[in-house]
């Protein structure tokens, strides 16, 4: 069965805004991390690595939970390098002890998102933590050395479209690849850290040549310096999958109306919010400042 969201008790619009606030203040007051790229492409992961643990057969893993926060989903060699965005959360989950982590982890990606000048995107509480007997076995993030055809499957177990999965990948025009963590280097593109459909131009319009890195895996680098993933490069092999590519590339309206609702449905995967009212829609700190 579904998980029944319940939403944090006498909270509402403001106390949530206020989460928001504080985290895009740090965002801004931290923007010296990881090469001035900030933290918002970090928070931006973490959210759906935490929801990338869905399985609809089973109703298993998901940001319901909130199970990052025990060792065992946190230690996943998928999620090296999400230790950041876990710190950088600790003194926000300590002003806020109120709030479920599912529901700090989601609304943190929802407001880096919002900071970087992505889409409005709509959120809803009611996250409840669970205990570290539900946190989801290791494995179940996608392997970026495979092709466009393992993507769809992939991506089948969310229920997702070759539409939404296009859509939800643009998030690679954020932040970038680090050696360290995932054995793969560089950045998609020139803005990592404002949202834009630059990850769909990037692809279709670079020089792409598939070498070797100092990891010994092989990945597409353009003489720009820009890099996709063989997952990434598998989106312009595939004809059904490529269509949604060119779109974005010409339409960065559509492009982010299409993330907006493929990306709330990756938050939301396995929760049934009918027993919450309208989802909340967040200021960002420009428009409280105007
Ligand atoms: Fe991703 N991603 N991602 N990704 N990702 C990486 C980094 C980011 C895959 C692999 C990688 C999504 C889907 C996929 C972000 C958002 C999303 C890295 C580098 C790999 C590898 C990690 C490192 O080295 O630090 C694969 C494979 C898939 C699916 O096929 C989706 C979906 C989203 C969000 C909607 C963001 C943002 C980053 C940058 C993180 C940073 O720290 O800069």
């Amino acid at each position: 069965a579904l998980h029944l969201a319940q939403a944090e008790d006498g909270k509402g619009l403001d106390d949530f805004q206020k989460v928001y606030n504080a985290i895009a203040e740090k965002l801004r007051d931290e923007d010296e991390f990881d090469g001035y790229i900030g933290y918002g492409p970090n928070l931006v992961r973490l959210s759906w690595h935490v929801s990338g643990t869905f399985d609809k057969n089973d109703n298993s893993g998901g940001s319901f939970g909130g199970t990052y926060r025990f060792k065992k989903e946190a230690d996943d060699p998928a999620n090296k390098g999400l230790q950041n965005a876990a710190r950088f959360l600790e003194p926000i989950a300590k002003k806020f002890p109120w709030i479920s982590h599912g529901d700090l982890y989601t609304l943190a990606g929802v407001t880096a998102l919002q900071e970087m000048q992505g889409p409005k995107i709509p959120w809803r509480p009611g996250r409840v933590d669970a205990d570290e007997k539900d946190a989801p076995e290791n494995g179940r993030l996608p392997d970026a050395s495979k092709d466009g055809n393992y993507v769809r499957h992939y991506f089948g177990r969310f229920g997702f479209s070759d539409q939404e999965i296009v859509a939800l990948l643009g998030a690679h025009c954020l932040g970038k690849t680090h050696l360290e963590n995932s054995g793969y280097e560089g950045p998609w593109g020139a803005a990592t850290n404002t949202f834009t459909n630059e990850f769909f131009v990037n692809l279709l319009n670079e020089n792409w040549k598939l070498e070797k890195n100092d990891a010994g895996n092989e990945q597409y680098n353009s003489n720009k310096g820009y890099m996709m993933l063989p997952t990434d490069y598998g989106l312009i092999q595939d004809g059904k999958f490529k269509k949604y590519v060119e779109k974005y590339a010409k339409d960065q309206d559509a492009f982010f109306e299409d993330f907006k609702s493929a990306y709330v449905k990756l938050l939301e995967n396995g929760i049934d919010f009918s027993k919450l009212g309208k989802a909340y829609v967040f200021k960002t700190l420009d428009e409280q400042d105007s």
